[in-house]
């Protein structure tokens, strides 16, 4: 990276001298020095140095309705003037959490009418896996105790988030997971359906719930939970099978079924809930991330009616953050949903944005290194493979790095899983900006491939 902005060394100095990143290897970086992000725009970024940048990815999924809304700052600095701060406890409220509380039923799948409001997706998914102990106990089944997860699903980085995760690295520091949590096969047809087709694999993969059930007995089972399309495990969507047999598994067995919709929430597949896109029927759901664009740190869980009705009975939930509705947070998450909704971002999503950048991405199909796009709504994945016929990999050579290293260097943010290349666009990405970012993923694929034969 060429560094002609004085300042740029100020930052990376203080980076090295004082901060530890999340998901980095500290020493690597000291070495290497962060990109320094200093303003945005829309879909863009900017650096210290001055280089626009094309988002792709959303900032971390989160900012749907773009960068810049000045409406998102006015309402955080309205509310910090009229009420910064109050909590949630002792039977107190405000009108920020509860008004954010209603928007939410309102927009949330039929029967879920109740919120419980966290920090972040990771407090949301540990605060699921009380509730749902918390449930059962309740009802008279205490040994209903197990989560049962998936492979390679991402749901937080807490101690109940990361174990529910099903990210082995994760696991490899802190000794996780946590007892009574157990994960199943993911849906990943392109890495892991082998010889089978991907509706068969779809089936394969949806059965391990039933026979991992069998396996524990449904008396100690709570929950399964997962993403309705995993992101950070790579954009991983499920063969067309695999939804609708799981659907019958949930339905045969007395188990709650969470979906975590931390990534797929709030319009990221053309619909407000991937639920919705896949006709789930959740009995909880994990929100964050765009609920309030990342503009300011918020998450929850939504609750269906039948499971509040339980609760109610069981006098305290001795669970909550201090942060917990945060008030500021609140206002800012009610102004993001009325844009959303009053701007139709989510139609427009649906009708035109994703039909046109799935149309775009599948383009890329006709390249040497491309071995599969596949993607739902305004989320993206294309494989990078040695052989597309048999789906090999470069075995080694850290393909997707070098691919998103020439992103990085041409103005594209495009993040690498593995040899995975993903992309999540904020929502309001025009037609445009759709053409300049698969023109950029292109160019890059076209610089990784002659980097790998040179
Ligand atoms: N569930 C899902 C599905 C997520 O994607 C979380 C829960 C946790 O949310 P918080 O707000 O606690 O981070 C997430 C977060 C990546 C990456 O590398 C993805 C997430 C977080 C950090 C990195 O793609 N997703």
């Amino acid at each position: 990276m060429t560094r002609n902005n004085p300042q740029t060394r100020e930052w990376q100095a203080l980076s090295s001298d004082h901060h530890l990143a999340p998901f980095s290897d500290f020493k690597q970086l000291k070495e290497k020095g962060p990109r320094i992000i200093t303003h945005a725009n829309g879909v863009y970024l900017w650096d210290s140095e001055g280089n626009k940048i094309l988002d792709g990815m959303a900032g971390l999924w989160c900012v749907a309705v773009g960068y810049g809304r000045e409406e998102l700052a006015e309402a955080a600095s309205q509310q910090m003037r009229e009420l910064p701060y109050y909590n949630l406890f002792f039977q107190t409220a405000h009108p920020p959490a509860l008004e954010l509380s209603k928007a939410i039923a309102d927009i949330a799948p039929e029967g879920m009418n109740h919120v419980f409001f966290t920090g972040s997706g990771s407090e949301g998914n540990d605060t699921m896996l009380r509730m749902v102990r918390h449930y059962w106990a309740i009802k008279g089944q205490p040994s209903k105790k197990v989560i049962i997860s998936r492979k390679n699903g991402y749901h937080g980085s807490t101690v109940a988030g990361a174990s529910l995760g099903g990210m082995t690295y994760m696991h490899e520091q802190g000794d996780l997971p946590i007892p009574g949590i157990v994960h199943i096969a993911q849906p990943y047809w392109f890495g892991e359906g082998g010889d089978m087709s991907p509706e068969e694999f779809g089936v394969w993969a949806a059965n391990q719930l039933e026979e991992k059930i069998l396996e524990i007995g449904v008396d100690n089972v709570g929950a399964f939970i997962a993403e309705p399309i995993q992101g950070a495990g790579g954009v991983i969507v499920p063969p067309d099978s695999y939804w609708p047999r799981m659907k019958e598994i949930l339905a045969k067995y007395d188990i709650l079924f969470v979906a975590d919709e931390v990534i797929c929430g709030f319009g990221r597949t053309g619909e407000w809930f991937g639920t919705d896109y896949y006709g789930l029927k959740p009995h909880l759901m994990t929100i964050a991330k765009g609920l309030t664009s990342g503009y300011i740190p918020m998450g929850g869980l939504i609750v269906r009616d039948d499971v509040v009705a339980v609760l109610n009975e069981g006098g305290d939930f001795n669970h909550g953050f201090t942060y917990s509705g945060h008030p500021v947070a609140a206002a800012v998450a009610l102004e993001n949903i009325r844009i959303l909704r009053d701007e139709k971002i989510i139609e427009r999503v649906h009708d035109e944005a994703a039909p046109y950048l799935q149309k775009r991405l599948r383009e890329l199909n006709d390249h040497p290194l491309v071995g599969e796009v596949r993607g739902v709504g305004l989320l993206g994945a294309i494989e990078l493979v040695r052989d597309k016929a048999t789906r090999k990999r470069y075995e080694g050579k850290g393909v997707g790095m070098i691919c998103r290293q020439f992103c990085f260097d041409n103005g594209l943010i495009m993040r690498a899983v593995g040899d995975t290349m993903i992309i999540a666009p904020p929502l309001v990405i025009s037609k445009d900006e759709i053409d300049e970012l698969v023109t950029k993923a292109r160019k890059c694929l076209d610089l990784t491939l002659n980097a790998l034969q040179g």
